[in-house]
């Protein structure tokens, strides 16, 4: 027995050893090296794309010209805005986004994908809105809580908003970009198409203060989390008007991988507990029924019984998932059995049989996919593991090697003797060659782990910026975290878009009056409240991450002042003119004075007190009206704003033309009422609150403290991160 044991040891040494000897060291050097490849290859892509392809969706890297493939609409250019102001060109990226403003429009009899229009149109649209200040081009006042970027997004969003229109709340699959939901169109979508929104649609709801997308995506993601199996699993496919599950196959991959990846990003993005605790759950069943030996297989939802024992590319986005809830070692373990398939082909087939070690037949092709590099990303970030860089190094040799064209990059159509096939699929662009290049730029500004970032005034008030912490949409499209609470003061009820659309059209005259009568409305009851939901702080997740602020190393933390600074007559906008403080006491003073009485005046009991301390005693500061957390006072229900805007009102007081031109152009879009949409569900009240929601409330939480927006970036990154 010992000999045997003894001999064991040795294999296992001796395994170590090779693997030791086998990993190759990387300079900085080597590092930066590689990435300036990357750089080439992105640029090769791009290049061919626009000579090539543009204006269609997608380059065909064979023939060197383009198709319309997603929507037929430009969707290779949108997608890869924002990956030209992570590589630093400027230039490029405000060139191309004054051709998306200029000649993009939505309002096409178009059927299109809701699911793919969101991450790659909306996602990239929000993305670049985000990103617009790094790259110097002239924003508007008012931004990030406004902006032509930010208002094209919201009306893709609110043409896709139709679909959701349904007796679940969960959506359609497909829609007219025109005219919403086709006639006839089947009522069966897949998993993610049904819950991979709140990312997307969460950030359009914090900047444009319309709760109506949030709302909706999160309602989606409860009808999923309601219809699981009674052992916990979700399948593969739902009828949205029945809650019918169609294809009754769960697993990590295909069809359903967004879903759980969007509950772990929407609850740190969006600050929702119960999202994580929703994951929190599935992980425990997926871990229970569906994995073996470190892979993931696919079982029946209703009894877990094993029948598909394979392993699909798609589901190397997971221990990227895993990196983000600090499980980097069980992810190793992962990323190691996905990277042996890398190595058996030199590419990950679409479908790898666990039983027989091959490539399932007719599933072999590799379209250029990016979630193994993503995966790889974001453990060599948490790990610094060099070989990381190495399965990082054996995909970019890959890729040149087989799929690179005279015009492009091929999709590998048999990994087994790398035979190509005419296509590039967007998100070549948008995800793979990011991930490779952010995997070889460790200083890039994306992964900046909280500890500096930019104070700018706007219009609305102190708003910081690029203090890290970015999530990514399941595009690799980034979204600042910070960001999202900028935009509170100015959305006091009024929607910045329509105003802006409003203004364009009016002379100056007749804009000083429609701006006094939007002065002159008084908000609607309770409008402000919205983000009195979001936040919370009654579960241990969230209290540890108040407790963490006081052992956060706040001497690292910087804050750079470049963009502006408040200026001895006022504020300074973002586009650099001066504004006069309104002599009057503006809403947000007025909210804030309300506030602070109530805050004065609230018995909060004793035990409340003890549990949720204030952030003005951990970081020492004065007690500002924004920094003060209190217990929930009223039933959330009774505080839920109704979606449509005070600007409507104004609107009615308009002279009738131009009513008429703005009532024509909304008529162009799908027919659902929004509106009407929101209160059914808020009505109807169909999915339970999950017990983790909302028992404390960040107390309208407008723009929280330097110190708690830090704690927001920088809780989700590790010491390793934070000491790099
Ligand atoms: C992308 O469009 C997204 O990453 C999506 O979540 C899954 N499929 C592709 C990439 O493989």
């Amino acid at each position: 027995m010992y000999n045997k044991l003894f001999i064991n040891i040795i294999i296992i040494l001796t395994l170590k050893c090779s693997i030791c000897l086998s990993i190759r060291e990387y300079t900085k050097d080597d590092i930066l090296k590689l990435r300036e490849e990357v750089r080439e290859m992105f640029q090769h892509a791009y290049d061919s794309y626009l000579k090539y392809a543009y204006p269609y969706d997608e380059l065909r890297p064979l023939s060197c010209d383009g198709m319309d493939t997603w929507g037929s609409y430009s969707l290779t250019l949108i997608d890869t805005l924002d990956m030209l102001v992570i590589m630093g060109n400027y230039t490029e990226f405000n060139r191309v986004v004054d051709i998306v403003l200029e000649k993009q429009n939505f309002d096409t009899d178009i059927n299109v994908s809701v699911f793919e229009t969101n991450i790659r149109i909306i996602g990239g649209l929000l993305s670049a809105h985000l990103l617009s200040y790094k790259s110097g081009m002239k924003l508007e006042p008012g931004w990030p809580c406004n902006g032509p970027l930010l208002r094209l997004a919201e009306d893709v969003a609110q043409r896709l908003i139709a679909a959701f229109d349904t007796t679940t709340g969960m959506p359609y699959g497909t829609i007219n970009l025109r005219s919403g939901v086709p006639p006839g169109e089947t009522t069966i979508t897949c998993t993610a198409g049904v819950g991979t929104y709140i990312i997307e649609f969460g950030t359009l709801s914090r900047l444009t203060g319309d709760p109506l997308y949030e709302e909706v995506a999160y309602n989606a993601l409860k009808a999923l989390y309601h219809h699981k199996s009674p052992i916990g699993l979700v399948g593969n496919h739902i009828d949205v008007m029945t809650g019918r599950w169609t294809a009754q196959d769960a697993g990590i991959g295909g069809g359903v991988d967004s879903y759980f990846e969007y509950l772990v990003k929407g609850a740190i993005l969006l600050e929702r507990p119960e999202l994580m605790s929703m994951f929190n759950e599935a992980r425990q069943v997926i871990d229970k029924y569906l994995k073996k030996d470190d892979w993931y297989v696919w079982a029946t939802m209703l009894k877990g019984h094993v029948t598909l024992p394979v392993f699909q590319s798609l589901e190397s986005y997971w221990p990227g998932v895993l990196s983000l809830i600090g499980e980097s070692a069980t992810a190793m373990r992962i990323i190691h059995n996905y990277h042996s398939v890398w190595k058996q082909y030199g590419f990950t087939p679409e479908v790898y049989n666990l039983g027989t070690g091959e490539a399932s037949p007719s599933r072999e092709s590799y379209p250029l996919r990016p979630e193994l590099i993503e995966s790889i990303m974001y453990l060599y970030r948490d790990t610094r593991d060099p070989i990381l860089l190495q399965m990082g190094e054996d995909i970019l040799r890959s890729i040149q090697h087989s799929a690179r064209t005279p015009c492009g990059f091929a999709t590998i159509k048999d990994v087994r003797d790398h035979r190509k096939e005419d296509r590039m699929e967007s998100f070549f662009l948008a995800e793979t060659t990011k991930y490779l290049y952010l995997l070889f730029d460790p200083d890039n500004f994306i992964h900046n782990p909280g500890v500096h970032g930019t104070v700018i005034n706007t219009p609305n008030g102190e708003c910081i910026v690029d203090m890290g912490g970015y999530m990514f949409n399941t595009e690799a499209h980034p979204i600042d975290p910070t960001m999202l609470y900028c935009c509170h003061e100015s959305r006091q009820g009024i929607n910045v878009s329509e105003v802006h659309r409003i203004y364009k059209i009016l002379d100056d005259e007749d804009n000083i009056h429609f701006m006094s009568l939007i002065d002159a409305i008084e908000p609607e009851q309770n409008t402000t409240s919205y983000y009195k939901d979001s936040v919370y702080y009654d579960d241990p997740m969230n209290s540890a991450k108040i407790m963490d602020l006081s052992q956060f190393d706040h001497s690292n933390a910087q804050v750079v002042n470049d963009i502006k600074t408040e200026s001895t007559t006022g504020y300074v906008n973002i586009d650099g003119s001066e504004r006069e403080k309104p002599e009057n006491e503006s809403l947000g003073d007025k909210l804030k004075e309300s506030i602070t009485n109530y805050y004065n005046n609230t018995n909060v009991n004793e035990s409340d007190k003890e549990t949720v301390p204030e952030v003005s005693e951990i970081v020492n500061e004065k007690v500002e009206v924004d920094d003060i957390i209190v217990p929930q006072k009223v039933e959330t229900e009774k505080l839920q704003p109704p979606s449509s805007t005070k600007t409507k009102a104004a609107v009615k007081m308009l002279p009738q033309v131009i009513q008429d031109f703005l009532n024509s152009d909304w008529k162009s879009k799908p027919k659902c009422e929004p509106q009407h949409m929101i209160e059914r569900i808020r009505k109807e009240k169909r999915y339970p609150k999950h017990p983790d929601t909302r028992k404390y409330n960040f107390l309208l939480t407008p723009a929280p403290t330097f110190m708690q927006r830090l704690a927001i970036a920088g809780e989700i990154l590790n010491k390793k991160q934070l000491d790099l």
